[in-house]
């Protein structure tokens, strides 16, 4: 059946846990008080404006640095039992590194913020590292394109234990490594972007002979062009009109490639120094920057069009396993220093998509969703329960560009979670396609196409209703075929699979700026969206052929909050932000239809108040 409209927590094991979360940069603020260092996304929000869609930053974000009391008291109100929140590394240690000092007053807040959720008996589930990078280590060996990384984050981690653990019983070390790696290094919507990736060899290749249909002046000027960045180029946009458009790839030494797309220009603004265009593909918005200089060479009128970035393919796998490093050896410290008279629990946080064969009846395509899952999941799951990376990436990635595992580095990392966090959002078809027409080598890698629409007769069907943002189709029979999926491939002898915590599962409304606060927080389809999402996962606690071992729940976000590349345009809160009047607080309809559900039965060791009611102070 899939009416879940009456479900409540007490349909779910008695010690299941119910939470919230939210991340430090995406809503602490306080970016300069307290002694706090700078992290790769101040620099990449403030040097750089227009990588984020509304030029905005966490500077402020939704000021918890100040109001974490209410918000705390807040999630009481709701009835939560657990909050997932994120330390920021340079609000700790401001130059990144243990030798260069810790800062007292980031501790103290973080001390505070675990003894407010003590006392009100909501359980702390830490996050060490959510993306905020500290800029000092970027700086001085490229962040975590550098295995130097390892011991600065152990050191970080080993202060965490030693400070908060006292209190704190469930560690995550990570936050989604996959998307760090993607939007950092392939993508380029994330710091480091594409200004802080090795420059372009001296004089770019020249370009194939089959790019003859381009301009070829346009051409020539970029290739003469003293850019630094190794940009990739474009042909222009027509106002408002669905186009057709060339680009051409420019990525360090391979060669130029040239293929077409179908875009609409969807806005775009001058500022001072970048030109910032918005377009929308079947993907998503995506917005990308012009930099002066381009501006220059081109002459403004020609600029409507768009420009990407693109590091070396080899990158986005070194980070990656720095990452896999980096956590492994965070979790051997606290196993053989800290766990046997700190009694906790330190586990990894994976995203995963659950990826449906286009054509269920073709076997390419069926065995595409698993390389798509491999690529996402498998990249990371693998190697904590085996050591191994998935034989799907071994078998597609060239051997140059995947970082091997030394025995050593196998003995630290397999075995290395008590738990596995898992984000889940949505869904995509993925399709099987040998020479996918994508320039850049993480996305080719995998040949395959992933798609969110799909033709059923003469029209074409969504795979789910569209949320706020793009990518976010709803689809929550998906978290069951993906927990099914992750039971019956690793929670056997051989992977040992731990038990699961949702880390994270929500869904966004766009900003709309004519709405109140009143009318903004009526949000029936977030309802809907955690309702459905929690029956699809007590149907895999429950299934007949094989139960999943699944602890508790975290629906993203406690408020609306920093979007990342998208700013303050998307909402995924249960609390709503005004960000027009003093940042305050206001419970959508779905944080209220939460207190309801989260009553706990009068009987048994399930006894509860029975009269959750959000309040906004
Ligand atoms: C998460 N996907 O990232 C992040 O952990 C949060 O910080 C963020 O606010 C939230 O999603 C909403 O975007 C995701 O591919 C990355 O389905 C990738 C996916 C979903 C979420």
């Amino acid at each position: 059946h899939t009416d879940f409209s009456n479900l409540t927590r007490n349909d779910f094991p008695s010690d299941f846990v119910f939470g919230t979360g939210t991340s430090a940069y995406q809503v602490e603020g306080g970016a300069a008080k307290g002694g706090r260092g700078l992290s790769v996304w101040d620099v990449f929000t403030l040097r750089t404006p227009g990588n984020i869609l509304d030029g905005s930053n966490g500077n402020v974000a939704v000021d918890m640095y100040t109001k974490y009391k209410e918000d705390i008291k807040m999630m009481k109100s709701m009835g939560f039992d657990a909050y997932r929140f994120s330390i920021s590394w340079p609000r700790i240690l401001p130059g990144g590194k243990l030798c260069l000092g810790v800062n007292r007053e980031g501790i103290d807040f973080y001390n505070d913020i675990i003894n407010t959720l003590k006392d009100y008996k909501i359980e702390p589930y830490v996050t060490l590292f959510h993306w905020d990078t500290p800029y000092a280590l970027e700086q001085e060996y490229g962040g975590f394109l550098s295995q130097d990384i390892v011991n600065d984050f152990r050191d970080f981690a080993e202060l965490c234990f030693w400070e908060f653990g006292d209190r704190v019983k469930y560690w995550t070390t990570l936050n989604e490594p996959w998307t760090y790696c993607v939007n950092g290094y392939v993508s380029c919507k994330f710091p480091p972007g594409a200004a802080s990736s090795p420059p372009p060899p001296p004089s770019p290749p020249p370009p194939p002979t089959s790019a003859s249909n381009l301009n070829t002046t346009y051409t020539k000027t970029l290739l003469s062009s003293s850019l630094s960045d190794n940009w990739i180029a474009t042909h222009i946009a027509v106002d408002d009109q669905p186009i057709k458009y060339n680009f051409i790839p420019y990525r360090g030494s391979e060669t130029m490639q040239q293929s077409n797309l179908n875009l609409v220009p969807h806005r775009g603004a001058f500022h001072d120094n970048y030109y910032m265009t918005t377009y929308a593909l079947s993907s998503g918005l995506e917005s990308r920057v012009f930099n002066k200089t381009l501006i220059e060479k081109l002459g403004r009128s020609s600029i409507n069009g768009f420009l990407t970035l693109s590091t070396p393919t080899k990158d986005v796998y070194t980070v990656g396993k720095n990452l896999l490093l980096a956590h492994a050896a965070a979790v051997q410290s606290y196993r053989t220093k800290f766990k046997a008279h700190q009694n906790g629990q330190i586990g990894i946080t994976l995203v995963s998509c659950w990826f449906e064969p286009l054509n269920k009846d073709n076997e390419d395509d069926r065995k595409a969703a698993v390389r798509a899952r491999d690529f996402m999941l498998g990249w990371f799951l693998e190697p904590v329960l085996s050591g191994r990376y998935p034989q799907n990436m071994i078998d597609n990635v060239s051997v140059d560009n995947l970082p091997q595992f030394e025995p050593d580095e196998v003995d630290l990392i397999k075995g290395s979670i008590d738990f596995l966090g898992l984000n889940y959002y949505t869904s995509f078809y993925a399709s099987h396609d040998p020479d996918p027409n994508i320039a850049n080598g993480y996305n080719r890698d995998q040949k395959l196409a992933i798609y969110q629409e799909k033709k059923v007769g003469n029209r074409k069907v969504k795979i789910g209703e569209v949320a706020g943002s793009d990518w976010l189709c709803i689809v929550p029979h998906g978290i069951y075929e993906l927990l099914k999926e992750i039971n019956q491939t690793y929670n056997n002898s051989t992977y040992n699979l731990p038990p699961i915590y949702i880390t994270e599962n929500g869904v966004d409304e766009k900003h709309d700026h004519r709405l109140t606060a009143y009318q903004a927080c009526k949000d029936q389809q977030r309802i809907k969206y955690h309702q459905d999402h929690l029956g699809n996962i007590l149907k895999a606690m429950n299934d007949k052929d094989g139960k999943v071992n699944i602890k508790g729940y975290f629906a993203w976000s406690f408020c609306d909050n920093f979007e990342w590349h998208v700013g303050y345009t998307s909402r995924f809160g249960i609390i709503y932000i005004d960000y027009m009047n003093h940042l305050r607080r206001h419970p959508k309809e779905s944080a209220t239809w939460f207190s309801k559900f989260l009553v706990k039965n009068q009987s048994g060791d399930n006894k509860g108040s029975g009269n959750n009611e959000p309040s906004a102070n």
